[in-house]
């Protein structure tokens, strides 16, 4: 299995994983009705992750340069391209050549990483 191939399998685990997780938060809402006061009652959106594969990494400036699957909630279709990771730190726990799993973010215009594991 070539990487684009793995890339699309890891996608489509991913978002199976991702209307799973869904599917089980609405059954506890609805089923799980006891509330602390003061709650929000609606239960706060499950962020939306990306495959990718880390192409290069900015230690100085804590970015990197990721060739990314499609981005839906960015409005972005699979390309390559640079993010500055909310946690600088993380770069560098971050190899070239690692494919990983990601959420995107617009924050003051400018397209950040707030979470990023490793597959
Ligand atoms: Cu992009």
């Amino acid at each position: 299995m070539n990487r684009l191939n793995l890339l699309g399998v890891l996608a489509a685990a991913a978002v199976a994983l991702s209307a799973g997780a869904a599917g089980a938060a609405g059954a506890a809402g609805a089923i799980g009705s006891v509330q602390a006061p003061g709650q929000a009652s609606a239960p706060a959106p499950l962020p939306e992750y990306t495959l990718g594969e880390i192409k290069s990494v900015d230690r100085e400036r804590g970015a990197v340069i990721v060739k990314h699957g499609p981005i839906r909630h960015l409005g972005m279709p699979d390309m390559t391209m640079r993010f500055r990771l909310v946690d600088q730190a993380r770069a560098s726990s971050l190899r070239s050549g690692d494919v990983v799993r990601f959420h995107a973010e617009k924050r003051n215009g400018m397209l950040v990483i707030t979470e990023v594991a490793r597959l």
